[in-house]
């Protein structure tokens, strides 16, 4: 937690997922106001991803079904060390197919220049794979396995929770392996949009189901920022993500509990701009309300603690 703390000198960075599996976009972000680099999600071998069209914008955020398009990991473990220059943190992002291919994954990011390894547990596009931290004993069993495989930080991108059983059983398993930090929330998998004139879904893979994105999750992923917040305690470092374009976005997540929030539809559609256009109002708000990031986080008023009994 600590640790995390201390690597992070802004408050906005990009979110794995966008304009962030190749060398050139990511010595972009490196060159950009963003707070680190985060790198697309990768798996052992590289991937083309899923079939066109598998990206939509839509008025209020995006759907996708991107597929894990990724270079291999190898390519990016050699990339934390070109992006080493930019002297800002260096975030990998893994996605196995498998509880062997986590541990490989992990393995190599612990032995490499990276300084801190998100584990997808929540990819939500890949046919006949299910999001693993929906499935609590396997999100055991793969923590087990990849808790202790080095000294760098690792936490969990995780998917949205909708229901208070289910975040508590989620902290309990955080909480008893040493996860540094977790990020929430990935995309919210299996949403269909559809073109009504032609009938048909607007991404054209897995049936037209996709992750949705933007505005349309913001609130889920506040909630899931905030009870987290409460059921941590403090402990284990939170990425917010979901859905943040502006400064009174990340402000919102700000006050849920966030220690710092990630951005992926706004940079997807405004490009590298985006990370200092967010800061710069934070700040502004901030600076209004004569608040510092660290006298506000958490700080939502009138809200009843959420560590209530849950009905068995
Ligand atoms: O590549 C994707 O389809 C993808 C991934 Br790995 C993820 O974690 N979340 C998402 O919305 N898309």
């Amino acid at each position: 937690m600590i640790v995390v703390r201390g690597l992070l000198k802004k408050y906005v960075l990009n979110a794995s997922g966008p304009n962030d599996s190749n060398l050139s976009e990511l010595e972009t972000i490196a060159k950009s106001d963003s707070a680190a680099v985060m790198m697309k999600s990768c798996t052992i071998k590289p991937r083309e991803g899923n079939q066109e069209p598998r990206y939509k914008r839509l008025p209020l955020g995006a759907i996708q079904s991107m597929g894990l398009p990724n270079e291999g990991y190898e390519k990016y473990v050699e990339y934390s060390s070109i992006l080493k220059k930019y002297n800002k943190p260096v975030i990998a992002s893994v996605a196995g197919f498998n509880a062997d291919e986590y541990v490989a994954l992990v393995k190599a990011f612990q032995n490499s220049d990276a300084d801190l390894v998100e584990v997808n547990l929540s990819c939500p596009n890949i046919e006949g794979k299910s999001q693993v931290a929906y499935d609590f004993e396997q999100m055991e069993k793969i923590l087990g396995r990849i808790e202790n495989l080095g000294n760098k930080p690792i936490g969990l991108k995780l998917p949205a929770y909708l229901d208070l059983a289910h975040h508590k059983k989620a902290a309990e398993i955080i909480l008893k392996h040493n996860v540094s930090f977790i990020t929430c929330i990935n995309s919210i998998g299996n949403t269909l949009v559809i073109d009504y004139e032609a009938a048909g879904p607007v991404i054209k893979t897995n049936g037209g189901l996709g992750g949705l994105c933007g505005d349309y999750i913001k609130p889920i992923a506040l909630a899931n920022v905030r009870v987290f917040y409460e059921l941590l305690q403090d402990k284990i470092f939170i990425f917010g993500v979901g859905g943040i374009k502006s400064g009174t976005d990340a402000y919102e997540f700000l006050l849920a509990g966030a220690d710092a929030v990630q951005v992926a539809t706004v940079f997807e559609k405004e490009g590298p701009n985006c990370f200092e256009r967010i800061n710069n109002e934070l700040n502004e708000i901030l600076k209004r309300k004569n608040l510092t990031i660290e006298s506000a986080r958490g700080k939502l008023k009138n809200s009843k603690s959420l560590l209530i009994k849950q009905e068995k």
